[in-house]
């Protein structure tokens, strides 16, 4: 038997080998496959499909009956690069309804040896997608931001020659989708953010040696500040080969080594192993001190030639609690965050965005001196990374979005919104900077018995799988919403505020001074719960006068106004600016901006395109530095 040492040094050089960037050619792989990765987290045999994709639209959606999964020639498909948005530069209405794409992709595998099975992994398609192999169809996924992966059967696959992926791609969004399609009363369809069609993120291919490790979970628990933290190392192994195997599982966590055990898993079967670790005097995870521990999991069979698979992840100990008097505890101190939200948007690549404006985007959150990132949906892996590295915390958002109630009531639609839910809690739950799961953002404000039964199962089942951190919903601030039981199994409220910006029912929020009444009236109606801004924010495109909409001065003193009344409110317990950067929402967005620059969403901080700074950046930094985000308990 192979010693911890012996192991840890084996580890530690093969990881090094797995994780380090270098040309494809030199990485002995055929062509267009590569090991250039731009996050690290999960299995370690994880290869880019990268180099020449093609693409064409299919307009008429009649392509399947054309046979394009089966076309060889290149007629009518043009050269493309994944990730990819086809309508990034387009703003059309056409462009906002959606349509069907098609790319294709072909490759070859890294090696011919029977042994092997293969899987696809996505990491983001908007928004249905259907995939063949060889002409034959092999499976499909409803729904972007969440990765997903299909099996390439072997009865399909070619060991030696040229195989062909097609992936047929439907953004054209429902009612009942997240987010979901809808239309102005003129017919022009609405939405939060620009429908980019396409393969959003990154695809990989992952060659599985007979016992993959499906999933990992760390999870550190830490009762208090001071206290030792227990860490629970669980990984789920699935067998895709035909015959039993034994394998054995190690880890070492923080250059530690764990044992997990050995296990059977059986023939197309799951099978898990855990272990249970104290780690006495954790260095904690926290924004300005993001200490992180670095997890790897290794397999093996057993015998000559025995199968290894490599997992890695680099989580962090911390403690997040929100108290019966509704303050949010980070490592038993007092969460007062200032952040921002954001959308992965860019004016010539549309949500298909590379690791440099990923890296750029973090840059920005630090220089500001925010601490948190919320965004509608679950944020690019490579960014959460980031984020764990940055100190950064993130409210991760599942897409459940301005859903209908006559949509939300349809028991499918429930279990679907579950189903992301669940999703997003198994694929980042890893991430030290995720501090809460939203469940949904701006359903009706009267919540009623409809969207009451989705808040309880949500938040139930929220907690079943993760009871480390707290559940939040984000709604639309307005005073005459009042106080709503249907929200109390949550434990974070997020009030999106837009006081003295837009009107609201009958002019509710129109006046700027009713904020502060407002706010203590909401922290009236839950006292026990963690009172967040989710959202405020004024567009901003012009110089003017400080009293007219959409002038800088505006967005500047609305900041300052703003942050002022947040400044009173010591039992506040964050708030977000909406957003760092502009982006597009839809055709004709105004977002009550009487002279606006459609479909540009210009409430940002920086400017779409070359990220410059408005004025207001200046003045919400200043006023960031102010704040003190993390308070020790006195
Ligand atoms: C909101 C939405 C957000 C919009 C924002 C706005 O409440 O949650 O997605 O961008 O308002 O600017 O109107």
């Amino acid at each position: 038997m192979t010693s911890p040492r012996t192991l840890l040094t084996l580890l530690a050089a093969a990881a090094a080998a797995m994780f380090a960037a270098a040309p494809a050619s030199a990485q002995g792989l055929p062509s267009g496959l590569s090991k250039n990765l731009d996050y690290q987290s999960g299995p370690s045999n994880r290869l880019l499909m990268g180099g020449e994709w093609l693409f064409r639209l299919d307009k008429t959606g009649l392509g399947d009956l054309q046979g394009f999964q089966k076309q060889t020639g290149r007629a009518g498909w043009a050269p493309t690069a994944v990730p990819n948005a086809w309508n990034a530069t387009d703003t059309s209405v056409e462009s906002m309804s959606g349509t069907i794409g098609w790319y294709r992709k072909d490759f070859k595998l890294p090696s011919a040896s029977k042994r092997y099975s293969y899987v696809v992994r996505f990491e983001s398609v908007n928004y249905r997608a259907k995939v063949w192999l060889n002409g034959k169809p092999i499976g499909g996924h409803t729904g972007a931001y969440l990765p997903w992966e299909v099996r390439l059967p072997a009865g399909y696959l070619k060991r030696e020659g040229t195989n062909r992926l097609v992936v047929r791609v439907d953004n054209r969004r429902r009612p009942t989708d997240f987010p979901p399609s809808g239309l102005t009363t003129t017919g022009t369809p609405t939405g939060g953010w620009w429908n980019y069609g396409g393969i959003l993120r990154e695809v990989y291919l992952r060659q599985i040696d007979r016992v993959d490790i499906n999933s990992a979970l760390i999870r550190p628990q830490l009762d208090c500040a001071a206290c030792d933290a227990k860490v629970l190392i669980k990984a789920t192994l699935r067998n895709y080969g035909d015959k039993p195997e034994r394998v054995t599982a190690r880890a070492t966590f923080g250059g530690r080594p764990v044992n997990l055990g050995s296990v059977v898993v059986s023939p197309k079967k799951f099978a898990t192993v855990s272990k249970s670790l104290t780690v006495k005097n954790p260095k904690l995870w926290e924004p300005g001190a993001p200490n992180l521990y670095t997890t790897r999991i290794a397999i093996r069979g057993r015998g000559k030639n025995a199968l290894r698979v490599g997992w890695f992840a680099r989580t962090g100990i911390r403690s997040i609690k929100v108290q019966p008097d509704g303050s949010w505890l980070l490592n038993g101190k007092k969460l007062d965050f200032r952040g921002v939200g954001l959308h992965e948007d860019d004016p010539n690549l549309g949500f298909a965005i590379g690791s440099a404006q990923r890296k750029a985007m973090i840059a920005e959150v630090k220089e500001l001196g925010a601490t948190l990132i919320r965004s509608h949906y679950p944020l690019h892996p490579q960014l959460a990374e980031l984020a764990d590295e940055a100190g950064i915390m993130l409210w991760s958002e599942i897409p459940v979005y301005a859903v209908k109630t006559q949509y939300l009531k349809q028991r499918a639609v429930r279990e679907l919104a579950a189903k992301e839910l669940e999703d997003n809690i198994v694929a980042n739950q890893n991430h030290p900077s995720i501090i809460v799961w939203s469940i949904g953002n701006e359903l009706s404000s009267r919540p009623g018995p409809v969207q009451g039964y989705y808040i309880q199962r949500a938040v139930r089942q929220a907690k079943a799988l993760d009871p480390t951190r707290p559940v939040g919903i984000a709604v639309a601030g307005y005073p005459s919403a009042g106080c709503q039981s249907e929200y109390n199994p949550v434990d974070v409220i997020g009030i999106n505020e837009y006081f003295g910006w837009y009107p609201g029912p009958n002019g509710v929020i129109a006046d700027r001074e009713v904020l502060s009444d407002y706010l203590d009236s909401v922290r009236a109606c839950y006292p026990t719960k963690a009172v967040v801004i989710s959202e405020f924010g004024a567009e901003a495109n012009r110089n003017g006068p400080v009293e007219e909409k959409g002038t800088y001065e505006f967005q500047q003193d609305f900041i300052r106004y703003h942050m002022g009344v947040y400044a009173s409110k010591p039992w506040l317990t964050g708030a977000v600016y909406w957003g760092l950067r502009e982006f597009r929402v839809r055709p004709g967005w105004e977002g009550g901006n009487p002279r606006p620059n459609p479909p540009v969403h210009e409430k940002g901080l920086l400017r779409f395109g070359d990220s410059s700074k408005k004025p207001a950046w200046f003045d919400f930094q200043q006023l960031i530095s102010q704040v003190q985000q993390l308070k020790p308990l006195t």
